[in-house]
């Protein structure tokens, strides 16, 4: 059956509403940075540029690093954006645009996210690097879909308990990373936990400036949860939607962050640049490895 036009909506020229892509337009192989500067940041490394675009906040690049094909999409701030970035990518080659109609056969992606992100632990210090083995979804994005298959019950439930979590806000869900990304981006010296995804800056990380928040103690709580050796070990604002489709569209993902700040030392990095720079090169090379 063919998805209509309001559904699936494509520009005058055929390429996809937000991302502003044609299917031959990106790789396989994919990086999502936040910030539409860092997508130059990333491809400055390249051997080859085969094609650049950007729409609003969404910049995309294709080319080579070390002969591997890799396009470096910026997804901007938020869960809200990712819905848009990942539905979009998964069209491009999961759906045939002309016909509008599912393809037989799937095509996963494997999507490396490089993003920045607050430690909420002592021991994962300022200007490491993270890697995300699940994300903590509080924003509630993915409630939007079926997510029963991704969840992981028993965690979430025991999560709720010991914070105490409000019955207002959405139910949290856990979601697993893709443990073949993992493997192929782990080393030694990359730290790893569960990264809560919030969705907003402020009173979802629990930052007060002049508003009241709903619970003032809940960062605190965040820190010492604790369940069969799982523990939450920073704070930022796409993994766990980016986990929550990918899983759900067939896809593979891992989030690697850059650790900028630390907030249970109220500490920041005196250079997040080149932390930043860093962790990008240590990701292209374990990328094309
Ligand atoms: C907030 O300042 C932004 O920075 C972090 C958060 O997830 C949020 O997107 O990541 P990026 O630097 O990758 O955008």
């Amino acid at each position: 059956m063919s998805i209509l036009a309001s559904e699936l909506i494509l520009n005058p020229d055929g390429s996809i509403y937000h991302l502003n892509l044609k299917p031959e337009h990106i790789s396989n192989d994919i990086i999502f940075v936040g910030d539409q500067d860092r997508v130059d940041k990333v491809t400055k490394h390249f051997d080859t540029i085969e094609f650049t675009t950007q729409k609003r906040e969404f910049k995309t690049t294709t080319g080579t690093y070390k002969g591997k094909r890799i396009s470096v999409i910026s997804t901007g701030i938020g869960p809200d954006n990712i819905d848009i970035v990942l539905n979009e990518l998964d069209a491009l080659v999961n759906i045939d645009l002309t016909t509008r109609t599912i393809k037989d056969e799937h095509t996963s992606l494997n999507i490396v996210r490089i993003g920045t992100s607050g430690s909420l632990q002592k021991d994962v210090p300022v200007d490491c690097f993270l890697l995300s083995t699940h994300g903590l979804d509080t924003n509630g994005m993915l409630h939007s879909y079926n997510i029963d298959e991704i969840a992981h019950p028993e965690l979430e439930d025991a999560f709720v308990a010991h914070t105490q979590w409000s019955s207002k806000k959405s139910y949290p869900l856990i979601v697993a990373n893709s443990k073949e990304l993992e493997d192929k981006i782990s080393s030694e010296i990359i730290h790893k936990g569960i990264t809560a995804t919030a969705g907003g800056f402020y009173g979802p990380q629990g930052r007060v400036l002049r508003l009241s928040i709903q619970d003032p103690e809940l960062n605190g709580k965040i820190d010492s949860f604790e369940h069969k050796g799982n523990r939450i070990t920073n704070l930022e604002m796409e993994t766990s939607a980016i986990y929550g489709l990918s899983k759900l569209l067939g896809h593979h993902a891992c989030s690697m962050n850059a650790i900028i700040a630390n907030r249970a030392l109220g500490e920041f990095s005196s250079d997040p640049k080149k932390t930043v720079e860093e962790l990008i090169l240590y990701t292209l090379n374990k990328i094309v490895e």
